[in-house]
């Protein structure tokens, strides 16, 4: 049988929820051959919290990344959590050469290992600026790291995120989604897409639960997965949308600090 094939480049995320973990199960939920290439590894000390954030060698993420697309092909390919600038330098250069889509996930900011919404790695979004938004097919930063790109304090409202997109969009990414999700004021969820001409809006209901780990990482890679079986960026988005909301109505409590969307209802259309 033929299959859509897809890697991820991004970080191992223990606790199954986030990172490498969700961007696999929600490409075999999504029916895409799903590969991946590991940058750090990230644990938690079990009873402090703390997070421990382990880098793989640069050499070793080569060598994953060869045997990927050099070794087998991919249709698609997304980025997750590239932890130093030297890392985000090389994964650049791989796709500066590369001709398939490219779903970029400025990942920033790790609640469950930081416990806050400190910028981990401030460095590296000059580096994702320079590196990787110009090969970007997709970026699809938050509304936190929507702001670290674009340069701009804080994104409150609706018409901020859409300026935020056009600067996002100035630094060569074809197509800028900012998740807005539940933080806009009103009673919907809403996500912005913007491709350099036009708006578009993707609204779901406002689904309030704690457990809600990984949501970023998911969306991603459903993004990518949708995008790999031929959908437009515009219909990748809204099937997503439409995916999230469900896995977020879905979500459980692994423990007392954490818990994920459930990857399962990805399944379910
Ligand atoms: O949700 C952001 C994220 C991305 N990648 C990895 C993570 C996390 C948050 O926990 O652990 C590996």
């Amino acid at each position: 049988m033929s299959i859509k094939k897809v890697l991820t480049i991004a970080g191992s995320d223990t606790s199954g929820g986030a990172g490498i973990q969700a961007d696999l199960k929600t490409f075999q939920e999504r029916g895409v051959y799903g590969m991946s290439a590991i940058t750090v590894i990230v644990a938690m000390e079990p009873k402090t919290l703390a997070h421990e954030v382990f880098l793989v060698e640069l050499s070793v993420i080569k060598e994953q990344i060869d045997t990927v697309i050099k070794g087998i092909g991919i249709d698609a390919l997304k980025t997750g959590m590239l932890p130093t600038v030297e890392i985000i330098e090389y994964v650049g250069s791989v796709l500066k050469d590369l001709k398939n889509p490219i779903v970029i996930d400025p990942v920033m900011v790790c609640k469950v290992t930081s416990g806050s919404t400190e910028n981990l790695f401030p460095e590296n979004v000059t580096a994702m600026k320079k590196y990787l938004l110009p090969y970007a097919t997709v970026v699809t930063p938050n509304l936190f790291e929507a702001a670290q790109l674009a340069g701009i304090e804080k994104i409150n409202t609706i018409e901020e995120a859409k300026e935020a997109a056009k600067k996002i969009y100035d630094l060569g990414a074809k197509n800028v989604v900012i998740k807005g999700r539940k933080f806009f004021a009103g009673d919907k969820s809403v996500d912005i897409l913007y491709n350099g001409k036009n708006f578009e809006f993707f609204e779901s209901e406002k689904i309030d639960t704690e457990w809600n780990h990984g949501a970023g990482c998911t969306f991603s890679a459903s993004v990518t997965a949708e995008i790999a079986k031929g959908a437009t960026v515009s219909q990748s988005v809204a099937t997503t949308k439409k995916l999230i909301a469900e896995a977020l109505k879905q979500s459980f409590k692994l423990n007392d600090y954490t818990g994920p969307l459930n990857h399962k209802a990805f399944a379910l259309k």
